[in-house]
Formats: structure tokens, sequence, C-alpha cells
């Protein structure tokens, strides 16, 4: 038989494959992985836009939890669109409750494209409950701002944002730079370790509208290598490769913000 490193993603569905939990799997399955969801949410979107959203019940997430945790060795997880409190204490209470190894929190709060994926009474419970659970925090650039409570400008601000949010009790912080500045070249992301170390790590812009499922991609990834046995600062070298290539080399499904390409190798 053949094993593969066992991995998980608490997240939401986005019917049209290109974010979400469906982003994930592909991402763990190109990265040689084994990966498994527990949905929280789904969405009716497409390349356009999100038009319906549905919450699963507390109830049937807790189901989720224990029928993965009664059979599968989970090595790393991450979770991405957790909508409204009861999910976030659920999610919080059962990952406490079970040993999934390394825990990336991807905090999903708005997309691109100006749909919230949480509602703001939640927001507190996020930063109370999950936060600390958390190994690492893959933010970005606006989410960054927020949680901080600071503007981003320039570089040191990246680092002083950074070193807030470790403040708030994550040990890892991965800060992605800016990339919405049709005038830029490079996207330039901070990474900051438990023990101090800092790291950039930079790619060139591609400018494309072609970038859904882009944050969700790079945490996965993240979780991929580091289940895979790698460091930290490995896995995320590596994911942000994965990602750049994956965005670089477009794929033509949906009109508008189409996907990106999970296929790639690098
Ligand atoms: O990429 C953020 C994201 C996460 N989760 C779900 C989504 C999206 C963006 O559309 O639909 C379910």
């Amino acid at each position: 038989m053949i094993s593969y490193p066992q991995v998980l993603t608490i997240a939401g569905s986005d019917c049209d494959g290109s974010a979400g939990a469906q982003a994930d799997l592909k991402t763990f399955m190109a990265r040689g992985t084994y990966g498994m969801s527990i949905l929280t949410a789904a969405v009716a979107g497409n390349s356009y836009q999100i038009s319906a959203s549905m919450v699963m019940p507390p109830d049937f997430i807790e189901a989720q939890f224990k029928a993965i945790a009664e059979d599968f060795h989970v090595k790393a997880f991450k979770t991405g669109m957790l909508a409204d409190t009861p999910t976030i204490q659920t999610v919080a209470t059962n990952i406490k409750q079970n040993d999934f190894g390394f825990f990336v929190l991807d905090p999903v709060i708005i997309t691109k494209h100006g749909n919230s994926l949480l509602e703001e009474s939640a927001y507190q419970t996020l930063l109370s409950d999950l936060l600390p659970l958390a190994d690492m925090i893959t933010p970005n650039f606006f989410e960054a701002q927020k949680l901080a409570e600071m503007e981003i400008n320039t570089e040191d601000d990246m680092l002083v944002a950074a070193k807030k949010l470790q403040n708030l009790g994550v040990k890892n912080i991965l800060l992605k730079g800016k990339h919405n500045d049709d005038a830029q070249t490079e996207v330039k992301d901070l990474l900051l370790l438990e023990d101090g170390q800092t790291l950039w790590l930079s790619e060139s812009y591609v400018k494309t509208e072609r970038v859904n499922g882009t944050g969700d991609t790079l945490a996965a990834c993240i979780v991929s290598e580091i289940a895979k046995g790698n460091n930290i600062s490995d896995s995320v070298k590596t994911a942000k490769k994965f990602t750049h290539a994956a965005i670089k080399n477009e794929i033509d499904p949906g009109h508008k913000f189409g996907p990106i390409n999970h296929f790639v190798k690098i």
C-alpha cells in the first residue's frame, strides 16, 4: 500500500471550484498529500460573483470532526471560511479535542471582490477563541491591517504589523504583500518565525484578474509541505513558488475572475 501524508481543510465550499475547500483539496493532491475537508459553509459563486451562501449547523460540523478523528491520522490542517460565531466556537472546541497537528489559520474575512465571508460580530470570536490555537496565520495585506489595527505602507510597517500579530498569540506569521498596484513589479511577503527570525519572499507581480483562490492555495500548500516533514521556512518558500506558478500559467474556466492553475508542476 502507498502511504500519503493526511491533511485537512476546515472551510467553505465554493461551487465553481476556484476557492475554498475545492482549491485546498486540489492543492493537497497536487502536492502529494491525501486531502480531507470539513465543510463549514457553502457559497453559490462563479467567476463574476457570490450570489448566495449558507452555513452548516454546528452539530453537523462536529459530526464531520468525529468522522475524521475516528479513522484518520491528520498531520497538518488549515481553516478557511468560518462565517459566524457558532461556527468558530464549534471549530475551536473540536480543534482542542483532537490532535490534527500543525494548524495554519487563513483569516478569511473578505474576498478580493468585496464579499464578506465572516460576520463582523464573529471577528472578536476569531481573535479570542481561534487565533491562540494557530501555529501560523497567513493574512493578506488588508486582513493584516485589520488584525494589527494599523496602516501598512512600507516594509518596516509590515515588520511592525507582523510583530503585533505575534503578540496576539500566534507563533508564526506570513504577512502577504500588496498585489493590487499595476505599477508594481514584485510581490514581497514577510515570514516572521516564532524565534524572531524574518524571511522576505519575493516573486514577480503577475498582472491578471484570474487569482481566485490564491490565499487558500498558498495556505493549503504550506499544510501539505509541513505534513511531508519540511520545516516552516522551506514549506512557505515552496508554497509561494507553487502559488506564483499557478497564477502565471493561466487556465481558461470562467469569464471574469478565474481560478488559478493547480495542475502546475514546480
Ligand atoms: O478565497 C477566499 C474564499 C474562501 N472560501 C470560500 C470562498 C472564497 C472566495 O470566494 O468562496 C468558500
